[in-house]
């Protein structure tokens, strides 16, 4: 592509949530994309390379024509702006743009005695997903899938690389993944391969 159009690099590990959401975003809507992988359990994002594109050393970020852009919620709002992705992703309607990124969680990795806080947090998380944002519609946001949707599934997989399905005993929010999981097609196993990879291991290991 010597001085044509330049594709949108994106800097990811397929095994980080937001770069999940990222992935699954550009591939679904047929945006084309030249992936970066930086290997987080290499410490690839601690590079000097790296560090001089994010100097907060985290992933995803994008780089579309020499514009460096990073935190995952800021990079999915500029695509959908960028590439006029379908108006359900994130609403232009203030009101319901206003809604879309409020369900996101943040989920980050916990361990020894943090587990029990942790999972008592989720459990209210979740509840409140069932009862405020899925209570009488399909989707987190209503009708039609947006980013929040994206962003909320791409952390409730986290878990299944430990053989963990934290929706295992609710109904609700499994249809609610199945509808999101219908909605993306392959591009939802197709970002989540990795993960599932992790999974199988992990339970070999057993
Ligand atoms: N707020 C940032 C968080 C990004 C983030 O925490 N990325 C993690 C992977 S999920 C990371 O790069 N971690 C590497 C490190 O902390 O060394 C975003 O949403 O983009």
């Amino acid at each position: 592509m010597a001085g044509g159009v330049k594709y949108p690099e994106v800097y990811l590990d397929m095994l980080s949530q937001p770069c999940r959401a990222l992935h699954i975003l550009l591939s679904f809507n047929k945006v084309p994309f030249t992936i970066r992988t930086v290997a987080l359990r290499k410490g690839e994002q601690k590079t000097p390379e790296f560090t001089s594109l994010n100097p907060m050393q985290k992933v995803p970020v994008l780089v579309d024509n020499g514009f460096v852009l990073t935190e995952s919620v800021a990079i999915l709002k500029y695509l959908v702006t960028k590439y006029s992705l379908p108006e359900h992703w994130y609403p232009s309607q203030p009101e319901r743009r206003a809604k879309v990124l409020i369900p996101r969680m943040t989920g980050s990795a916990v361990d020894g005695l943090r587990v029990e806080r942790a999972l008592a947090e989720l459990k209210d998380t979740l509840d409140m997903l069932e009862s405020m944002f899925l209570k009488r519609q399909p989707f987190l946001c209503g009708d039609d899938i947006t980013l929040a949707d994206l962003l909320a599934v791409c952390e409730l997989m986290q878990p299944l690389g430990g053989d963990r399905d934290v929706l295992s005993d609710r109904p609700k929010l499994q249809r609610w993944r199945s509808r999101v999981q219908s909605a993306l097609g392959e591009s939802f196993d197709d970002a989540h391969s990795v993960l599932y990879k992790l999974r199988d291991n992990f339970k070999s290991k057993l």
